[in-house]
């Protein structure tokens, strides 16, 4: 059975972690990912923090297993959030889109593993140096706001920069994109894309739909020239940010032809306008399955692929 560092750090059975999506990372989602044996992750995004609060505690209700909450950097509410996080005794704090060095020792004092995304090798050092317990390395093929680093040498140039644990992210969806990571020096794998399309998941079905009929050049990225690069399903929405970035929009009018368009795509499904985040894996993906069956599949696998990539050696 694949067991991995990973696993004993965050106290889980497979090296498999669902990334923190905001609107979609709920308790449903959550806790399904967690009871099946690997980490699920309830997404804070921009939320109020007694929906926050729900969210932790209906995790709990279903599952008695680790779980995480992913932070966003960039909400207004990051310092209610870290409270409640403390109060809530989360076993697992994942940050995402900043630099979350001045949570570490607190965070540390009270026993919560730490485990912050980057997209860059500085960071991943400083954030060692801080005291993170485990990095993702999130390459650009991933949904939403991303780096400027394929998911191949970010992982590969993390790997080697830092001692403690790397999880790889974007581009996976199947054993193939495991047991690659795995190849790569990673000790797990996380995954949004795939977790999206999946049963217990509240998205909007549309929304899967779009993803289930992706194909690999499906994906656009908004946002280049105002620093906050987004990777989403292309649709009218990415077709007209793109025209306006092209003719010179200032960021205020790009940020008001963004705003409250994430629910609009993935909860209410208007899938023309709202905004359909997505990684380039879509393509890959065929089908709304349960989230015990895409972890038990991948698990198995990547088991499959090792054994085949042993077999060539043997017979070499
Ligand atoms: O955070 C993500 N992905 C996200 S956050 C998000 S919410 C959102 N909603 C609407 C518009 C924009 C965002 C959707 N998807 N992934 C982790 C990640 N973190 N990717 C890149 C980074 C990152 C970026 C810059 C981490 C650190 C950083 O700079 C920090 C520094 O100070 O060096």
């Amino acid at each position: 059975m694949l067991h991995t560092s990973i696993c004993d750090l965050l106290g889980i059975e497979y090296p498999v972690i669902q990334g923190g999506m905001a609107w979609l990372g709920t308790w449903e989602l959550a806790s399904a990912v967690s009871e099946a044996g690997g980490l699920g992750t309830i997404a804070a995004g921009n939320s109020p923090i007694e929906w926050l609060r729900q969210q932790i505690r209906s995790t709990r209700e279903r599952t008695r297993k680790p779980f995480a909450v992913n932070v966003l950097l960039l909400s207004p509410l990051v310092n209610e959030v870290m409270e409640l996080i403390y109060q809530e005794r989360v076993p697992v704090v994942a940050f995402g889109a900043g630099n979350p060095g001045i949570y570490i020792p607190r965070l540390k004092g009270a026993g919560i593993k730490i485990m912050p995304v980057v997209s860059a090798v500085a960071l991943a050092k400083r954030l060692q140096r801080s005291g993170a317990d485990a990095l993702v390395a999130e390459g650009m093929e991933s949904g939403g706001h991303i780096g400027e680093t394929t998911t191949l040498p970010l992982v590969t140039q993390v790997v080697d920069a830092v001692q403690i644990p790397v999880v790889a992210a974007g581009g996976i969806a199947d054993g193939r994109g495991m047991a690659a990571a795995l190849a790569l020096g990673a000790q797990g794998v996380q995954m949004g894309t795939r977790f999206a399309c999946s049963v217990e998941c509240i998205a909007h079905p549309k929304y899967k739909e779009r993803i289930v009929k992706a194909g690999d050049r499906d994906t656009a990225v908004t946002g280049l020239s105002t620093g906050h690069p987004v990777r989403c399903l292309e649709n009218k929405l990415t077709r007209k940010f793109l025209e306006m970035e092209r003719a010179g929009a200032t960021v205020k009018e790009l940020e008001e032809l963004g705003t409250g368009k994430l629910p609009l795509g993935v909860i209410q499904g208007d899938t023309d306008w709202g905004s359909l985040m997505a990684g380039q894996i879509a393509g890959l993906i065929k089908d709304i399955r349960p989230v015990a069956d895409i972890i038990r599949g991948i698990v198995a696998e990547a088991e499959t692929v090792i054994d085949r990539m042993t077999a060539l050696r043997a017979r070499g």
